[in-house]
């Protein structure tokens, strides 16, 4: 399969160099790595069982008028609008959303004419230099038709995904598998970018009682949205990935450690928003929204 990853950051690279031992891929990157990869290809580093050490992906800075059966979208949640114009310059038969943060498969059915597929991934990934990406803790990508039912092309890519050695799941209930991950970033991400922590932290006394508390606010408002997830179901979803990426830095750990935007707006901001139009109160995601928003606004990246 030809497949096009747009947005090879940390998830981006890891994903594009997993499938590119199968798959003739293209990431579309940023300058320093698209050179590295395109000099001497792109070094896969930690969890990766089976991977050679390298794979020679071809990569580019430029996204607009590519041709392949697949774009998987891996851009941070607040750069979708201007990655779904790039795509739009192009041909593909089917896009899939790998994003975190809710609303990114709209913004893109929105504005391209193929099929859009939704996903998620909880890999843990971090892009230590330019040509570098490091597996931190395996994970799994779900995906399926964003507004859930049977789809033949997302069985198609979730084989193709899965030959690539990729532990994939192709799902039915992709608005409650979105909810799901919406809860484990919820739980996490925060907590972890404003408290210098690996993923594990949210475990353990005392960062537990606030992640948890996320969680709970973001299952009560996907079920206020007729998503069926209960309390139970979130919280072992954000144990479990809390557990298989216990030493990994959350990507809004690293955004913040890089000083750049983080996706707080389409995580916990989203729930705010939800709960504010649904009547409801999620004091903990409303805090940890402030937090990080408010940060933001102090190093300018807002
Ligand atoms: O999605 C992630 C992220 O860091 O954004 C998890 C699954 C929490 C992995 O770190």
């Amino acid at each position: 399969m030809d497949i096009v990853v747009f947005g090879a950051g940390s998830l981006g690279s890891l994903v594009g160099g997993l499938l590119a031992r199968e798959h003739d891929v293209t990431l579309v990157a940023r300058e320093a790595h698209a050179r590295a990869v395109g000099d001497s290809g792109l070094r896969l580093e930690g969890a990766v069982a089976d991977a050679p050490d390298r794979v020679f992906p071809s990569a580019t800075t430029d996204g607009t008028g590519l041709e392949a059966d697949l774009a998987v979208v891996t851009v941070k949640s607040f750069d979708t609008a201007a990655a779904a114009e790039r795509l739009a310059m192009g041909t593909f038969d089917g896009v899939l959303s790998l994003q975190n943060g809710m609303g990114n498969e709209a913004t893109l059915a929105a504005r391209l004419e193929g099929p859009v597929l939704a996903g998620t991934a909880t890999y843990g990934a971090v892009l230590r230099e330019p040509g570098v990406v490091d597996c931190t803790g395996v994970g799994e990508v779900v995906l399926g038709a964003r507004a859930g039912g049977p789809s033949t092309l997302a069985v198609r890519i979730g084989e193709a995904f899965a030959a690539a050695g990729l532990e994939t799941t192709v799902a039915e209930d992709m608005p409650r598998r979105l909810w799901e991950k919406l809860a484990v970033n919820a739980g996490i991400n925060p907590v972890t970018a404003l408290t210098a922590t690996e993923n594990g932290a949210v475990l353990e006394d005392p960062a537990d009682g606030l992640s948890r508390a996320a969680v709970r606010e973001t299952a009560r408002v996907a079920r206020a949205c007729d998503v069926p997830l209960s309390n139970r179901e979130a919280r072992s979803a954000m144990d479990a990935v809390a557990e298989a990426t216990a030493t990994n830095t959350s990507s809004m750990r690293q955004d913040v450690l890089a000083e750049r935007r983080t996706e707080i707006d389409a995580i916990n901001g989203h729930v705010v928003d939800r709960a504010a139009e649904l009547g409801l109160e999620v004091p903990t995601n409303r805090l940890l929204t402030t937090l990080v928003q408010t940060w933001e606004r102090g190093r300018d990246v807002r």
